[in-house]
């Protein structure tokens, strides 16, 4: 029998904290008569969309989802018009899952909607029939036995050109990459994991909030980051913390604005970075302040996690770690040639000359079964020998981890953690009635790691459109954080003879 949840299943920790968002709570028993009697109403759904707000609703619906082993699409709720169109057009959701009172867009307006209750009255055995009829109070059924390779979530990730592609993850890679996890920091039922992230992407939904749920413990969800919440909830006996680096480079900047900052990170058991490289500096002022290092996991939408500094290994900063249990690496020259490889069981083979870049190629149980309605794509994205192509450029240190020194691509942007593709911008850029051509690319940011910057040659060079309106433009068809937080004004882009603008010859002041 296959599970995802057996703590959720067997009722082994039904009292235990599995849930909290603000001071609203579940325990494991009342999560699952809420998810129970929510998957009996999704029995028999193709697939459903989830409006992923930071709250207890999103959580439950996706719980119940899986427990009624259908697909579930999370949504960016700030997401544009545009975006939208395109993740409902291109995923087709029976339904969407929604909070009461949660105000849909009209892309979603054609969709069923289910709202998502939360009654921790329906554990306390008040032995009304669930909705659906087959949902007893404090259990979790229907659905807990599935095949392992059928899918879990199709989570939208952006290209370096064209709208975002829906990657398919089956349940088999989300049980493998938590247990393999839960080996790597020895995550166990008693941890209690505080976090701020959203909940339509795999650090915050699958890792940050799944990843509790597997173990059996908890997690306490702040609705939005924040410093002062983070003190408070590892004061309050949080265990670990995750986040991204820009959470990270914030919290190093607010040291001296929350004296007691310090000392409740200190008191964690595990800090976790991951989404993008957390910079030396931040790294530095963190250990000098708290006393601890901060873990990095290395890790894609279309992979979950590929490799991690273990809890009882060497924090070394710019490293990555080592490959997680089950997970296959190598490293591959631009010609095809294998320069270093992991076998799955972790052994290091071949010799490696200790400095040629490689990508980095995975496969393993952790990987996605390929992208929504896009075949093309998915082939692309394989070596012609099975391997999954990151993109990522790396060379492996002394001791075998992992560092990550670039991208493949120069037109993807990791910006606040997110990707972002430049392409993907500069097509909405050019639908402003303002606009004639478009460049973006990513330019280095102390708090993003990396922001959106756009050039723009204007209709008319004397009256172009302000940078707020061009920001907000991005912000209200994609989304907020696609947003060029710079915009240049050119008469003419860089181009080469083809006519291929020349990103690296843009002024960048
Ligand atoms: C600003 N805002 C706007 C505009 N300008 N809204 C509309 N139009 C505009 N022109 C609003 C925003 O909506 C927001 O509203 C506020 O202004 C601030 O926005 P922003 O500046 O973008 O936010 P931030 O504070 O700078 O966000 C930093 C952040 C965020 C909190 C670190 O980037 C974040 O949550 N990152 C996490 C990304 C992540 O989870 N990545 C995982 C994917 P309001 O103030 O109301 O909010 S990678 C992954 O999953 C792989 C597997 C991995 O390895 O982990
Ligand atoms: P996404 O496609 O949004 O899931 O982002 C995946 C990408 O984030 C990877 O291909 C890496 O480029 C980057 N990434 C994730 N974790 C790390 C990390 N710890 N250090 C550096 N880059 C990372």
């Amino acid at each position: 029998m296959f599970s995802l949840f057996p703590a959720l299943v067997s009722g082994s920790v039904a009292d235990r904290s599995a849930l909290r968002f603000g001071d609203r709570s579940l325990t494991y028993a009342e999560l699952a008569a809420s998810a129970g009697a929510l998957a009996a109403r999704l029995d028999g759904a193709a697939r459903v969309a989830v409006w992923a707000t930071p709250t207890l609703e999103t959580a439950v619906g996706v719980v119940a989802a899986l427990l009624a082993g259908v697909p579930a699409v999370p949504l960016n709720p700030r997401s544009g018009e545009a975006e939208l169109g395109h993740i409902v057009g291109d995923s087709a959701p029976s339904l969407v899952l929604a909070a009461p009172g949660d105000v849909l867009p009209a892309p979603l307006g054609a969709l069923e909607r289910v709202d998502v209750t939360v009654d921790p009255g329906l554990a306390a055995g008040t032995k009304e029939e669930a909705p659906g009829g087959t949902a007893a109070p404090g259990s979790a059924a229907p659905g807990t036995v599935t095949d392992p390779g059928s899918p879990a979530l199709v989570v939208y990730t952006s290209g370096t050109t064209g709208p975002p592609k829906g990657a398919v993850i089956p349940r088999r890679a989300i049980a493998a990459t938590l247990d393999a996890l839960a080996d790597a920091w020895q995550w166990t039922g008693d941890d209690v994991l505080v976090h701020g992230l959203p909940l339509f992407h795999v650090h915050g939904l699958i890792i940050g909030v799944l990843g509790p749920l597997r173990r059996g413990g908890s997690v306490r969800h702040l609705g939005r980051f924040g410093a002062e919440g983070v003190a408070r909830e590892l004061d309050a006996g949080a265990t670990m913390l995750f986040g991204v680096p820009t959470m990270y480079h914030r919290l190093a900047e607010a040291f001296d604005e929350h004296p007691g900052l310090a000392g409740a990170l200190g008191r964690a058991r595990l800090l976790v970075s991951g989404s993008a490289a957390l910079p030396l500096h931040d790294h530095e002022r963190i250990r000098a302040a708290t006393g601890r290092g901060v873990v990095e996991r290395y890790g894609m939408t279309e992979t979950l996690m590929n490799t991690s500094v273990r809890a009882d290994g060497e924090v070394r900063p710019g490293t990555v770690g080592v490959p997680l249990p089950g997970v296959g690496l190598r490293l591959v020259e631009e010609d095809g040639t294998t320069i270093a490889w992991y076998e799955a069981d972790g052994t290091p083979a071949g010799a490696y000359d200790g400095e040629s870049v490689g990508e980095i190629q995975v496969r393993g149980p952790n990987l996605f079964t390929g992208y929504l309605n896009r075949p093309d794509a998915t082939a692309a994205a394989f070596s012609a020998d099975g391997w999954f192509r990151t993109g990522d450029m790396a060379v492996l240190d002394p001791g075998g981890s992992v560092r990550i020194v670039g991208r493949k691509a120069t037109d993807l942007i990791k910006s606040g953690g997110y990707k972002i593709g430049a392409g993907e911008i500069e097509n909405a850029l050019l639908e402003h009635p303002g606009v004639r051509e478009a460049a973006v690319a990513g330019e280095p940011d102390a708090d993003l790691g990396e922001r959106v910057a756009a050039w723009i040659v204007p209709l008319d060079l004397r009256e172009p459109p302000s940078a707020e309106e061009l920001a907000g433009h991005v912000a209200n068809r994609l989304a907020p954080h696609k947003r060029p937080r710079t915009v240049r004004f050119l008469a003419a882009l860089p181009r080469n003879d083809m006519g291929k603008i020349l990103k690296r010859e843009l002024p960048r002041d």
